[in-house]
């Protein structure tokens, strides 16, 4: 018997059950992703994860991604139940910026304009005026910048760096850095690009400065997709977690994507081109969420007078991009 097969319908069957509807990210496994369309679910950037979960009806939101992606659902749909494979599935983004210390660094600069990205704590988000997400982040950031804002930006600073230089905004930045993209390499980047001199390379801004040089596009998950899709080249050398093959393949079948080096000379990385995080969200996990009578590895609880601040600043992103 294919075991997997059989759990897979066994989540099926239990979706159905408990009115729950499982949203997964780009970056989870394939077979993931696919049993979340094969069930009606979504698979997405993080943006559009949380506007699906809002206005899905289903009563039960299974969120496979990280942390911050649970607590974002919560915060936006509190009358919703939100469980996670794991709620152990965190982001080295979220982990380098805790709340008490951001904090202080925001009170340091009263004058300043706080943005951060989505991917921090429910915490964070409440002490900041914007969240954004790499979608989104150019044209909110664009549009603070014309209006005269200083800005504290955090805490991816790769991110940060790049959409500075794009806008010319003062931005104050948090330093933190995604342990999946701070790996890409310049130079072997450069080499393979060289050796293939017909492949495009797309690059996720959270990547270093020196690799987003070399890219052809720029852009978030859901960007870097569609210009793989609305690109000629046959081939394409993608420097973001290797989940979003899936996707890729799907849309563009008859080209070819191969990952951007991690290492130079095959030198060891902590997390070749996948986030050891995304990768917790397996099918065992997702079928544990759905029948465990204790839910305490599971539910994502957001305390309620936080949710309410933090609301504030992801609903002015979604008005802005609606
Ligand atoms: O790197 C991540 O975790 C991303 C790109 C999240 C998202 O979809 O915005
Ligand atoms: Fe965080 Fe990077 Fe993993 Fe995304 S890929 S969840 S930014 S550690």
């Amino acid at each position: 018997v294919d075991e997997k097969a059989v759990a897979k319908e066994r989540i099926k069957r239990l979706l159905k059950e408990k009115d729950a509807v499982l949203v997964a990210h780009y970056y989870t496994d394939p077979e993931i992703q696919a049993l979340a369309e094969e069930t009606g679910g979504c698979v997405a950037d993080s943006l559009e994860m949380a506007r699906f979960g809002n206005d899905h009806p289903a009563q039960t939101l299974v969120v496979a991604g990280v942390r911050f992606m649970g607590e974002t659902a919560k915060t936006l749909t509190p009358n919703k139940t939100v469980l996670m494979p794991t709620l152990e599935a965190t982001c080295s983004l979220d982990l380098g910026c805790p709340a008490d210390q951001f904090t202080e660094f925001c009170d340091a600069h009263p004058d300043h304009t706080v943005v951060v990205y989505a991917n921090t704590s429910a915490a964070v988000k409440a002490r900041a005026d914007w969240v954004v997400t790499s979608s989104i982040a150019l044209e909110i950031v664009e549009h603070l910048d014309s209006e005269g804002h200083q800005i504290i930006w955090g805490p991816d600073r790769h991110l940060g760096s790049y959409i500075a230089k794009q806008t010319g905004a003062d931005m104050l930045m948090w330093q933190g850095a995604c342990i999946v993209h701070d790996e890409f390499k310049a130079k072997a980047l450069f080499d393979l690009k060289a050796q293939n001199p017909h492949a495009a390379v797309l690059v996720h801004p959270e990547s270093p400065e020196s690799v987003v040089a070399i890219a052809d596009a720029v852009g978030s998950t859901s960007q870097l997709i569609k210009a793989s899709q609305e690109m000629d080249n046959d081939m394409f050398i993608v420097a973001t977690d290797k989940g979003i093959f899936y996707k890729m393949e799907q849309l563009s079948p008859n080209k070819t994507f191969i990952e951007a080096p991690t290492g130079g000379n095959g030198a060891t990385c902590r997390s070749c081109a996948h986030c050891p995080w995304m990768a917790m969200n397996g099918l065992a996990a997702i079928e544990n969420s759905l029948i465990s009578s204790d839910r305490t590895d599971h539910e994502v609880h957001v305390d309620p007078e936080l949710a309410k601040q933090a609301m504030l600043p992801l609903n002015r992103m979604l008005d802005f991009a609606a």
